[in-house]
């Protein structure tokens, strides 16, 4: 097994398994060092809790960043997610370049709507930022709803091949190298995700639970980055990503008191597993 050193830059919910109360064990489970950097603190994620605090910690960042350069570290991979403010983003670009060891891959996750709707906390101003990000990106891992707000496409709850053609057409001519969309879906009970890199496309399909679950593009990121940067191909993490999440979704499914997140802690080993 690799031994990477991956910095994740999201937010901590102090409650609600998402962002990096899910990325830090995730990534640590698949055997890499894991450095964390937050964007904000939260007491809660933001889908369904009301009343939540935030405290944005984007003034901290120059700080850190400027530590680190000082201690010369480097990192393998920096995995973006949910950010605190436009503002980070641009300090986000900045270490793509200032914190990158020999061989380095940028994992963008936009982190920013599903189902039609941008979060609560963000805006057409983050949107704009968010797409000088993906531009200079190795892997971006979008959904469909995010795509669209990134690309200008129409968002369609039901759409064809050719809609998610034209969609992957436009995420990669944003610059983003390799584009892992998510939770596409051409059947009623299967759903799936595309990979495209070099203009070429292949599609991992499976299972699909109807529950929606909260926090799962972030198990599903964590993952996919955990797996990568342990020599799998884009196709076989987003894989092996996918089997997990759903695992992870299954685990859950009967607790009604759960609605929050999901179960992924229980389901570890099986992705260590599949990393062996
Ligand atoms: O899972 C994405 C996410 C991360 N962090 C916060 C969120 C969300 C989704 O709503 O609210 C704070």
């Amino acid at each position: 097994m690799s031994y990477k050193k991956i910095l994740t830059v999201q937010d901590i919910s102090c409650v609600g398994q998402c962002s990096l109360t899910v990325a830090l064990p995730i990534l640590s489970a698949t055997g890499h060092e894991t450095c964390i950097l937050p964007s904000a603190v939260l007491s809660t994620h933001t889908a369904g809790f009301t009343g939540f605090t935030v405290r944005d910690l984007t003034e901290d960042m120059p700080g850190i960043c400027a530590h680190w350069q000082k201690e010369k570290i480097r990192f393998d991979a920096i995995y973006t997610g949910y950010l605190g403010s436009t503002q980070q983003i641009g300090y986000v670009k900045d270490m793509l370049t200032t914190l990158n060891a020999p061989e380095f891959v940028s994992f963008i996750d936009p982190a920013m709507a599903d189902n039609g709707k941008l979060y609560p906390a963000f805006d057409n101003e983050y949107v704009d930022a968010m797409k000088t990000l993906i531009a200079v990106a190795d892997v971006i891992l979008p959904n469909i709803t995010e795509a669209c707000f990134l690309t200008g496409a129409e968002y369609r709850e039901s759409y064809d091949e050719a809609y998610i053609d034209d969609l992957l057409k436009r995420l990669a001519a944003t610059g983003a190298k390799t584009v892992i969309l998510t939770g596409v879906s051409f059947k009623e009970d299967t759903t799936g995700v595309m990979v495209y890199e070099n203009g070429t496309k292949s599609y991992y399909e499976h299972r699909k639970i109807s529950k929606n679950s909260h926090g799962t593009g972030d198990v599903y990121a964590s993952a996919f980055v955990g797996a990568f940067m342990q020599g799998k191909s884009a196709y076989d993490a987003a894989g092996i990503a996918a089997e997990y999440t759903v695992r992870c979704i299954e685990n859950t499914i009967d607790d009604e008191t759960h609605w929050y997140g999901v179960k992924f802690e229980p389901v570890l080993p099986y992705l260590i597993g599949e990393l062996a």
